[in-house]
């Protein structure tokens, strides 16, 4: 196929446009620059507008300011007019690009139990998530009480999502955990080792598995167990480095 045809695309006036013309292209584009700022700012108080109902709801359900709210949900505008010319449905924004940002805001490179992650955070089908999904998510992983950390790792782990966390299962997760930090794939022996230790520590009733009852009762005595089975959250830098873009008391709340 040969592109000749796409080689320039360029206006009929651009092409024939000489130097002297130069000047007048800067003007106009600088001008264009500053109609583009005014028009996002005339948008985004429609969008405040048209939004300010929910930004008061969510800040009722969630653990922020509806200020803060306000800003993140800013956030969530921005990331939906990338898919203006896709076919994903107007002013929504899809789980992948929520994906992305988890990884490049808060630091949550861990590919390993993403998805797993994303099933307790949406149990929506589909390849979008609503600004509500997108707060509560974001309200868990900056201002998460233990419990609902709690709640959310456990169905993390909770694969089978029948309540116990069986020996294969963990299995699986530590393997899975130990080879993404170290990098060595012949973990076996030591995870071997790890579930027994583990299971020496979490397993209250003794029965082999690892229930809610078990992991919550020992999670609430020993929180730096939380993430026993691999990464969930962001960690503390992340989660403070990423609030001070939209919360500006930040320094002082922590
Ligand atoms: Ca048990």
């Amino acid at each position: 196929m040969s592109n000749n045809k796409a080689s320039d695309t360029r206006p009929v006036e651009e092409k024939q446009d000489g130097e002297q013309n130069s000047k007048t292209k800067r003007a106009k584009a600088a001008f264009g620059l500053h109609l583009d700022l005014l028009m996002d700012s005339m948008e985004e108080t429609r969008f405040r507008k048209k939004h300010m109902e929910l930004v008061e709801t969510l800040a009722d359900e969630s653990h922020f300011t509806s200020g803060e709210v306000d800003g993140l949900l800013l956030i969530y505008y921005k990331m939906s007019k990338e898919n203006i010319h896709t076919r994903i449905k107007d002013g929504m924004v899809t789980k992948e690009q929520f994906r992305d940002f988890l990884h490049s805001a808060l630091d949550m490179t861990d590919d390993s139990l993403m998805d797993r992650i994303f099933l307790s955070l949406d149990r929506m089908p589909g390849k979008t998530i609503t600004m509500e999904t997108y707060i509560h998510a974001l309200s868990l992983f900056l201002r998460g009480t233990l419990e609902e950390k709690i709640n959310h790792c456990f169905n993390v782990y909770d694969s089978m999502g029948d309540g116990v966390i069986a020996r294969d299962s963990m299995f699986y997760l530590l393997r899975n955990s130990l080879v993404s930090l170290s990098g060595e794939d012949d973990a076996e022996e030591s995870v071997k080792d790890m579930i027994e230790v583990i299971t020496k520590k979490l397993d209250i009733d003794r029965d082999g598995k690892i229930s809610f009852a078990d992991y919550k009762q020992t999670v609430l005595k020993n929180p730096m167990l939380l993430e026993v089975f691999g990464q969930c959250l962001p960690d503390r830098k992340s989660i403070y480095t990423f609030s001070a873009t939209f919360s500006p008391n930040t320094s002082l709340k922590m």
